[in-house]
């Protein structure tokens, strides 16, 4: 009897070793995604983004945003459902973000920028970058 139970145990053991092995060996499914291209950068004290939008519930919150120029706009997908942030004129496109991913952009020039959703063009956002003082 008591052998049995080692014998038992031994093939427990072994079972747990295969199912865990086979775990560790499925694919990968991080999605590689490309760095996104900034707008070159002309100013090296803007590293980090300084200001952040949120889009949750189909929305950009906020929806209107003024900013200084240089400084960098990070945008976070908190919906299940992909969004973009593509502005009006075409002057930059996140292309779809999934749930969590986040997209930076750096706004160097001043003016009013509108984007949309283009997956869901209802949404709406607007960056205003007003020059920094020490231009021109
Ligand atoms: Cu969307």
């Amino acid at each position: 009897m008591k052998y049995i139970s080692y014998f038992l145990i031994a093939i427990g053991s072994a079972l747990l070793v295969v199912l865990l092995s086979l775990s560790s060996c499925s694919p990968n499914h991080q999605s590689a995604t490309p760095t996104n291209q900034q707008t070159e950068q002309s100013k090296v004290s803007v590293q980090n983004s300084n200001h952040t939008v949120k889009i949750l519930n189909f929305k950009y919150m906020p929806e209107t945003l003024k900013i200084g120029s240089g400084e960098t706009v990070q945008f976070v997908n908190q919906d299940e459902e992909p969004h973009t942030v593509t502005a009006k004129d075409g002057a930059f496109d996140s292309k779809a973000l999934d749930t969590q991913q986040t997209w930076t952009h750096t706004f160097n020039q001043a003016g009013t920028f509108p984007y949309l959703c283009s997956i869901h063009p209802y949404m709406k956002g607007t960056i205003t970058v007003t020059p920094k003082r020490n231009e021109k």
